[in-house]
């Protein structure tokens, strides 16, 4: 097959987005993939303007996507994707982070009931939100991160920002970075959640890894991670898991955390903090908080990305925020208006119904307690799974092996050092859908799936490379 080659100046043209001929129609361009465009029989000229020289063609018979590559499927959100498909009785799926029921269905919280329907009856409108988000969702998210009695919500000093859930909101602090911070490197710890590196790399943001989970131990590598913050350039920004870390379930001790402040301090560097699952780790809104009030605490400047996907079940609703804790008020307006900059042109203001139940929820007491009961009871539905799986494999498994790190790993996930083989195996023989680091949801998991799930785990292991 023969490639079109298109003159310099039409590539210049092309690329600058200059106005060509097609055929005699006056098309832009911009961007085009030349050598997807075979040069055909029938396939149209383009010629620049002004000059009569052909300099390349358009295809009329294949696609103008034909040099489209297929991207891989995502590694977590794909493996739902693949669950769907199998028609086993016997698959579960473990994969994505998603709370289900003991009859394995999707949970709408009742206080998110109660607050919709008190929604509907107030007949609140459509209108759009202002950039930067509902005021009061803003004031109450900020509230239930550093409690409401904070100095640095009483000086002003919190920018506070709704965004797309946890990841839209790290999204607009990955932004802020690569405008504000040209050139400096986020450390991300190793593993971590999928998503992290893409949303750094799509932001333009140089990341590199330091190290967390030891394999021998199935424990923090704490020696580890506090040589690799050490040993980044002064300046650096430290992403932390702010609870429950996604996939490994090991945070840091209150005493740890201390450790790691003091580390952040004395290098000068700034926590970017992951808060995906506060009072879902613990059942406590104020401990799987408290990583993030310690650095507050001792006017550390920190960024911070908060979900209601988990702790309050909405998924699909995409609230969140990005909150910047900085030094005075005047500095926490720049940073705010600079925020709303970046959002504008990405996804101009954002979706109200979410936020207006969060507001809801946290502004009314009744409302307030019945959410955080039925926290607990998901966070505590969580744990009785964790240690009926724990009591089954130990009882299978005759040959001694430890498997107490099930129960010490805290939050939706247990990470179980299966490799990707023995994950493969999971889910080829089994019908385990899992993600293929090793991570299974135990929110997905029932009491009644416990027994299986051993024999899948204990077979992957022992029997698998
Ligand atoms: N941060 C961490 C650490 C997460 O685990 C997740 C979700 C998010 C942010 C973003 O969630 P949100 O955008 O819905 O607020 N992680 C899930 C889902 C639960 C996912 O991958 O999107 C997971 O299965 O890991």
């Amino acid at each position: 097959m023969t490639t079109a080659m298109a003159s310099s100046a039409a590539l210049t043209a092309l690329a600058s987005g200059q106005e060509v001929l097609r055929s005699g129609v006056t098309q832009k361009f911009s961007g085009l993939r030349v050598a997807a465009f075979p040069l055909k029989k029938d396939n149209v000229a383009l010629y620049v303007k002004g000059k009569s020289t052909s300099v390349m063609s358009v295809a009329t018979d294949v696609s103008r996507f034909e040099s489209v590559t297929m991207a891989p499927a995502d590694p977590i959100l794909g493996v739902s994707e693949a669950f769907k498909k199998d028609n086993s009785e016997k698959k579960l799926n473990l994969g994505v982070g998603a709370y289900r029921t003991e009859d394995l269905q999707p949970y709408v919280l009742e206080v998110v009931k109660k607050a919709e329907k008190k929604m509907l009856e107030g007949g609140d409108n459509k209108e759009y939100l202002p950039i930067e988000g509902l005021a009061a969702f803003n004031k109450a998210t900020a509230e239930l991160l550093l409690g409401a009695d904070n100095a640095a919500i009483k000086e002003n000093r919190v920018a506070t920002v709704q965004g797309l859930s946890g990841t839209g909101s790290l999204r607009l602090g990955a932004a802020f970075i690569q405008r504000y911070f040209p050139g400096i490197t986020v450390y991300i710890s190793s593993p971590t959640w999928g998503n992290h590196k893409n949303i750094f790399n799509d932001a333009g943001v140089p990341w590199k890894e330091y190290r967390y989970f030891d394999p021998k131990t199935v424990g923090l590598d704490f020696d580890g991670m506090m040589e690799d913050i050490e040993n980044a350039p002064e300046g650096s920004i430290i992403l932390l898991h702010g609870c429950a870390h996604n996939p490994t379930g090991i945070d840091p001790t209150p005493d740890q955390w201390e450790k790691i402040a003091d580390l952040i301090q004395q290098k000068n560097h700034m926590a970017f903090f992951d808060v995906a699952y506060q009072g879902f780790a613990s059942g406590s809104l104020d401990d799987d908080a408290s990583s993030v009030r310690k650095f507050v605490a001792r006017g550390m400047e920190v960024f911070v990305a908060q979900s209601y996907s988990k702790n309050l079940g909405l998924y699909a609703e995409r609230v969140g925020a990005i909150n910047a804790i900085v030094s005075s008020a005047d500095v926490a307006a720049r940073v705010k208006s600079q925020l709303k900059r970046i959002a504008r042109p990405m996804y101009s203001n954002p979706p109200v119904h979410g936020a207006r139940i969060v507001a809801n929820v946290v502004g009314e007491p009744t409302m307030f307690d019945e959410w955080r009961a039925e926290m607990q009871m998901m966070a505590g539905r969580i744990k009785t799974v964790r240690q009926r799986l724990y009591d089954e494999l130990s009882t299978k498994d005759k040959s001694g092996k430890d498997w107490s790190f099930v129960l010490k790993q805290i939050g939706m996930f247990s990470f179980t050092g299966l490799n990707k083989a023995q994950s493969d195996n999971m889910t080829d023989k089994w019908h385990v859908y899992m993600t293929k680091d090793g991570r299974i949801s135990l929110a997905g998991l029932n009491l009644a799936k416990c027994a299986y799930l051993a024999d899948a785990i204990i077979d992957s292991y022992y029997n698998i490379q």
